[in-house]
């Protein structure tokens, strides 16, 4: 039996969890082992800094700091705390009574021209793990990270620290998180779990942490590198996709065809074997992971390649799909500049309403949101523009306004960067009387609206995709 597989039954199993990183995706993951019977105790490891010190008292009275709905998260809190089954400590010095620890901290990307990701405050999390790594522990990263992380810079800064062998004296695995915003508990019970350890040892103990609080989903072992690989590639692929209906929008635009006519068609193809996924598309690509894991990827070949690749002499797929859903944002902004010239408006002079903050439909999640750039073309161009969103109530630098009317009134231009519910109820006449202007533009970015109940009212329309109406005739 090797040492590390005796160490672990000499141990028995995980009782004691320690989470690190109380955010969107530490704190369900943290109540969810509190929730289970198979587990004793779940400590919530959060600095006690300016910013977020703020969540351990939230935290120990069973609140959640997380912004926005999240169904389930608030009860699951006040019971694991009243049943003292988790609590949250800034005392890292407790890292060393636990079986397990996990690792739940975001990692952001300095710069993706030169596939920098800034994993400062991983790293800082890591060393905290090692200064109180004991024998048999478990330790899980569940950040999204570039292959070749775990097996890398992450036993090397644990071992350094420790003094301890990974994968003799500690287990040590990747477990990516799958979640959403808006259903956290659901998708870490329902997703499959991706599981990967440096060697078969970590990765049958990982699988004892995550197998107790999934419910429909299954456990997928494998090395840790490939679980890495799996994480970046599942976002990289959503994001080429995006990037594909992306760029047949554009084309539709330059043809003078409705794209959602062709998604409809390409969707319709079923039946054996076939599977066409062509996703929507719209004002841009937002969020913490699609616009950053495609780097990941490609930073994980060049540190975890350990063969020559051949490849043709060709740019990245990948890349190219992140150039062209950047591109979006820029071209909501040609198509505003092209409406306003229609009624010989010029953008400097002209007033923007922007319709929708987040970089998600129905939610209050703003991270690398796609109407940022899209704001800041405007303003270079000296543009005055107002910003609406129902949900996104502060952003830095940004005024975000909740009133409609405030922010339509005297628009010459309003413009839709995401799908809220209440944007599909826009009404015409109203948004005309607003704005006061016999032509006002609109330009759709999310197919919110019915362009012809617009263009019969006098406004300028234009939409992504819309290459059947973008040149109608201005009534
Ligand atoms: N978007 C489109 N067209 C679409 C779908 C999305 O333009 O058809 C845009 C959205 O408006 C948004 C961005 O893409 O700005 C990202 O949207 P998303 O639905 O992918 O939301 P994320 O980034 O929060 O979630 C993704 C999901 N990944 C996959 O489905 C492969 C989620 O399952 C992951 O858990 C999450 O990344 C993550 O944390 O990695």
């Amino acid at each position: 039996m090797d040492k590390l597989q005796s160490l672990l039954e000499e141990r028995g199993p995980i009782k004691k969890i320690g989470v690190i990183g109380m955010g969107y995706v530490g704190i369900p993951a943290a109540a969810l082992f509190a929730d289970s019977a198979e587990f004793d105790k779940v400590l919530g490891f959060q600095r006690n800094s300016p910013t977020s010190g703020y969540k351990i008292d939230l935290l120990n009275s069973g609140e959640s700091p997380l912004k926005g709905e999240e169904p389930g998260l608030e009860d699951l809190l006040q019971k694991v705390v009243e049943k003292d089954k988790f609590e949250c400590t800034p005392d890292f010095s407790r890292l060393g009574e636990m079986d397990a620890v996990t690792l739940a901290i975001q990692t952001p990307f300095k710069d993706p021209k030169d596939l920098l990701p800034d994993f400062s405050a991983l790293e800082a999390g890591i060393r905290h793990v090692g200064q109180y790594l004991q024998p048999g522990m478990l330790v899980v990263l569940e950040s999204t990270i570039t292959p070749g992380t775990t097996t890398g810079m992450a036993r090397e800064i644990l071992e350094e620290e420790s003094g301890l062998k990974a994968g003799e004296d500690f287990a040590l695995a990747h477990a990516p998180e799958r979640v959403m915003v808006g259903r956290l508990l659901q998708n870490i019970q329902e997703h499959d779990r991706i599981v990967g350890g440096i060697d078969d040892v970590s990765t049958q103990r990982a699988v004892d942490l995550y197998e107790p609080v999934l419910t429909k989903g299954r456990v997928i072992p494998m090395s840790a590198t490939a679980a890495e690989v799996t994480k970046t590639s599942e976002n990289t692929f959503r994001d080429l996709q995006i990037a594909a209906v992306n760029q047949l929008a554009l084309y539709c635009e330059a043809m003078g065809i409705n794209v959602y006519d062709v998604r409809e068609g390409v969707a319709s193809l079923k039946g054996e074997g076939i599977t066409r996924a062509i996703l929507y598309p719209g004002a841009g690509v937002g969020g913490h992971c699609l616009t950053k894991d495609t780097y990941h990827l490609e930073r994980g070949l060049q540190i975890a390649k350990q063969a020559d690749l051949d490849f043709p002499q060709e740019p990245s797929l990948y890349v190219t799909a992140r150039h062209i859903n950047d591109f979006m944002p820029e071209h909501m902004y040609n198509l505003t500049v092209e409406a306003l010239a229609r009624i010989n408006k010029n953008i400097a002079n002209s007033k923007v309403a922007i319709l929708g903050w987040a970089f998600l439909n129905d939610s209050d999640d703003a991270r690398n949101t796609p109407a940022e750039p899209y704001r800041d073309l405007l303003i270079d161009a000296g543009a005055e523009v107002k910003v609406h969103d129902p949900h996104v109530l502060l952003y830095p630098d940004v005024e975000i306004s909740q009133d409609m009317e405030e922010v339509l009134d005297g628009v010459d231009a309003v413009v839709v960067f995401a799908g809220h519910r209440q944007y599909y109820s826009l009404e015409p006449r109203q948004l005309q009387e607003l704005s006061g202007q016999t032509h006002p533009v609109i330009v759709d970015g999310r197919n919110v609206v019915e362009p012809d109940a617009f263009i019969d009212a006098g406004f300028v329309y234009k939409g992504i995709g819309r290459g059947d109406k973008n040149g109608h005739e201005v009534k």
